[in-house]
């Protein structure tokens, strides 16, 4: 290694420089070295004085003017910064000089079309996941997000789920092998409420989250159902809450989601973590509630029922605060399971799920 290199990995203290006239001496050298050096190939040469881990004008940068003191520092910058540019005009040149032909290297014809690189876009369920995320934003819930592993205390048992609670056959799942030979092993998440308790468990109220993300279960893959897909849980939990502020929010949510002239209905339903549970449909977007086609023959989205179902929701079953430590007596607040696959499909007219999975850019072209 040149010795000017050398210097390059000590510091001015450790060089003994303390005058401007050393400083100068020092960057006098450096820059005739540069003016010597021949440029053979010109990655060695980027590499040896402008890369950023280990390039000598990075070593400067942290030795020379980062290590000295302020006094000293107003000496080094300048000249720092001149060497900077003798360094990107030999590049510069070098690489003109390629252009015409001459030295060594590979010619370079600037005449040549481009590369053109194609720009990709967002999958259309992460474009579904945003919009969701943008209106929730508007109205003041922030996003959480959680494991996809999770333990059966929080997919299962903290959501007033026991253990053989007929509800499981609804949600099997994929078990882990993990901890080994674990009485109660983990498994892929089969919904995202477990990030419900994760969330209280974490914060006191009030709680306004939305958690998107991808869950599983051991269903058959059919045009509607996949063994992975995903979700977006909403929890809000305040001393005050409704069922008004539930029924409010949801229509909300759907009057953005789909257009103002959707109407909005409940049917009663079960889930062990809510009560009241409601199941949530929303008039058909596509035949305007009529049921009826354009054509006038039966509409084929909601098969002639005016009412298509989007979601289960309902107000937080008081056990469940049971297992966050709040006071039942003293919080209420509503929550809701939205799956994002069936929510686009409806939206967007899909009707197999399973071109979500396939990557066929046929299909994903189709979403800029
Ligand atoms: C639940 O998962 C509850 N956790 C929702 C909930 C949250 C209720 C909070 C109350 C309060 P359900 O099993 O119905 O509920 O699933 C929710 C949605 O996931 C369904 O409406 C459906 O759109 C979607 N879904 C269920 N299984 C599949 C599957 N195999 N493939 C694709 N989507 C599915």
């Amino acid at each position: 290694m040149s010795g000017i290199l050398e210097k390059t990995e000590l510091t001015f203290q450790q060089l003994g420089a303390s005058s401007e006239a050393e400083v100068d001496r020092l960057f006098a050298e450096i820059e005739e070295f540069l003016e010597s050096e021949q440029i053979g190939d010109r990655e060695t040469f980027r590499v040896l004085w402008a890369s950023d881990k280990k390039g000598v004008l990075t070593k400067i940068r942290n030795n020379w003017l980062r290590a000295a003191p302020p006094s000293t520092r107003r000496w080094i910058g300048p000249r720092l910064e001149k060497l900077t540019h003798s360094v990107a005009f030999k590049l510069k040149t070098y690489v003109e000089r390629q252009v015409e032909g001459e030295g060594s290297g590979e010619r370079v014809d600037l005449s040549l079309p481009g590369v053109i690189r194609s720009v990709g876009s967002h999958h259309l369920i992460r474009q579904v996941f945003q919009e969701i995320e943008g209106i929730f934003f508007s109205i003041g819930f922030s996003v959480v997000e959680g494991p996809e592993i999770e333990t059966p205390y929080y997919n299962f048992e903290a959501l007033n789920i026991p253990e053989f609670h007929p509800v499981r056959d609804d949600m099997d799942t994929f078990y882990l092998d993990l901890p080994k030979d674990a009485k109660t092993p983990l498994l892929l998440r089969t919904h995202t409420s477990p990030m419900q308790i994760r969330t209280m468990e974490k914060q006191k109220p009030p709680v306004r989250v939305i958690v998107p993300g991808k869950v599983y279960r051991r269903d058959n893959p059919d045009a509607t159902h996949s063994f992975a897909f995903h979700q977006i849980e909403g929890l809000a939990v305040d001393t005050d809450i409704t069922f008004c502020d539930f029924t409010g929010t949801i229509e909300y949510f759907v009057k953005q989601f789909f257009g103002p002239s959707v109407k909005t209905r409940f049917r009663p339903s079960y889930f062990p973590f809510t009560e009241p549970s409601v199941e949530f449909d929303v008039s058909c977007p596509f035949c305007g509630g009529t049921g009826t086609s354009a054509g006038g023959g039966t509409c084929s989205k909601c098969k002639g029922a005016a009412w298509i179902e989007l979601f289960g929701a309902g107000m937080v079953d008081p056990a469940v605060y049971g297992f966050v430590n709040y006071d039942a007596k003293k919080v209420s607040g509503f929550a809701f399971g939205i799956g994002i696959d069936r929510l686009a499909m409806l939206k967007y007219g899909i009707d197999d799920i399973q071109v979500f999975f396939q990557n066929d850019v046929r299909f994903l072209r189709q979403f800029p």
